[in-house]
């Protein structure tokens, strides 16, 4: 019997396509930006040379501007909508390889950290030269996003469409999502629903406010402050917040390690900031973490897995951890697998459709890496073992349902195996 870390290898194996690896065949036939970065923490445990690569080609798309964008079009696809021909992001970044015109979770600067502290300890000092490549890559982003998406200077950083935040059709957008015209110019022709179940996938009127979003931005051509003077959707994200802290943490990390004086007080000022906003977000009411509607200017008060994330980048205080502590022991009751994406007892529950309820395994490797952080070790084991469990009895899905452990969405999935690689390590 073949064991399950070989198998998982071989998901990355199968998914690889020649130096960067798709999320999953057919569904996914492109590099996706935060799904890479997990990924090539995956391929650290075993092939650093490839963890690297995975990044190497990652950074071929980032824009002039500094953005890494959501996906790169290294080769044509016509399995996956909207592409190139929607985004036209040529006409403004002629750069190759094609990309998206939007940006996802930055991850890229964790997965950097990892990947050199596993260089450190192999002696695999000929890394060097390509750390300093990335950690480049990695700073131009980070500056960006602080310019590009918190003009105001808030501490929160701000996503301007649903796609940004990787948990694209979850219940935290929907009130800002009606306020975004249905009309589209593009003629939508999904390709998700002919892969998966469309019970589990966003609605198509889901849809025609994404697409009218692209248009939007399109129009603006891709220019940020336009955009940022233009969205009709924009929301400072805590879980996006959560993950630039901790990255630009990890990126001080990785500057004092590679001697790197100049950008360390830089990294600093823009660390203090993100946790300054981080914190103030702080919501009794919800026992975690809010995003905040920059056109309503409500507070986002739904209970999705986002309200932890921040646990990856702050040190809670005493009361915050016993509250965070018993909230997600509340979320995982009576579930064969947590932590829901979305809490049971919310009426947006849905166990089977996409960032409305199932369980992530990437979500669950970083909630309970901040449970650790926060000296939450027991829950994280728990966490961190069910997961294990899941995948090992289920098989490399995209996600699970909390209520039963069946593995759904897309099959074979690259982030998934990494996940199963790193928490199994
Ligand atoms: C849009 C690739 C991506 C993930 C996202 C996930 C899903 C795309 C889609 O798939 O998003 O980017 O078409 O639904 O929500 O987190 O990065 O795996």
């Amino acid at each position: 019997m073949i064991n399950v870390t070989d198998a998982a290898r071989t998901i990355l194996a199968r998914n690889d396509r020649g130096g960067y690896t798709v999320p999953t065949d057919g569904l996914y036939p492109f590099q996706w930006n935060w799904d890479s970065a997990f990924v090539s923490m995956g391929f650290a445990t075993f092939d650093i040379d490839r963890a690297y690569q995975e990044l190497e080609r990652f950074i071929q798309g980032q824009w002039n501007n500094g953005m890494f964008p959501h996906i790169i079009f290294h080769v044509p696809s016509d399995s996956y909508f909207p592409g190139p021909d929607v985004w036209q992001t040529d006409q403004c970044h002629s750069k190759k390889p094609l990309t998206s015109g939007i940006t996802q979770p930055p991850v890229f600067g964790m997965a950097l950290r990892f990947l050199y502290e596993t260089v450190l300890a192999t002696g695999r000092h000929d890394m060097l030269a390509r750390t300093h490549t990335l950690f480049n890559a990695a700073l131009r982003s980070h500056r960006w996003w602080l310019e590009a998406r918190d003009p105001d200077k808030r501490g929160l950083v701000a996503i301007l469409h649903p796609w940004e935040s990787g948990s694209d059709n979850s219940p935290a957008w929907d009130e800002a999502l009606v306020r975004v015209p249905t009309t589209t110019k593009t003629e939508i022709c999904r390709q998700d629903t002919k892969h998966v179940n469309a019970t589990m996938r966003p609605r198509n009127i889901d849809y025609q406010r994404f697409i009218h979003l692209v248009e939007v931005y399109r129009e603006c051509q891709w220019d940020p402050i336009k955009q940022w003077s233009h969205a009709p959707f924009k929301i400072a994200d805590v879980q996006m917040t959560a993950i630039l802290a901790r990255a630009t943490a990890d990126l001080i990390w990785m500057a004092s390690q590679l001697n790197l004086s100049d950008a360390l007080g830089e990294l600093f000022t823009m660390h203090q900031l993100l946790i300054n906003g981080l914190n103030s977000r702080w919501n009794q009411h919800i026992r975690g973490f809010v995003s905040l509607d920059l056109i309503s200017g409500k507070d986002i008060e739904k209970p999705t897995q986002t309200c932890f994330i921040p646990l990856i980048a702050l040190e809670l205080d005493s009361y915050q951890r016993k509250f965070i502590q018993e909230e997600i022991e509340r979320w995982c009751q009576g579930m064969v697998i947590g932590i829901p994406t979305t809490a049971p007892f919310s009426p947006d529950f849905e166990s089977k459709r996409y960032w409305r309820g199932p369980v992530w395994a990437v979500i669950n490797w970083l909630i309970a890496d901040g449970l650790r952080k926060n000296q939450l070790k027991e829950l994280a084991t728990i966490i961190e073992g069910n997961t294990i469990s899941v995948i090992e009895r289920a098989g490399f899905c995209e996600y699970f349902d909390p209520i039963t452990g069946e593995g759904l969405g897309g099959n074979t999935f690259s982030w998934t195996a990494a996940a199963y690689l790193v928490l199994r390590r």
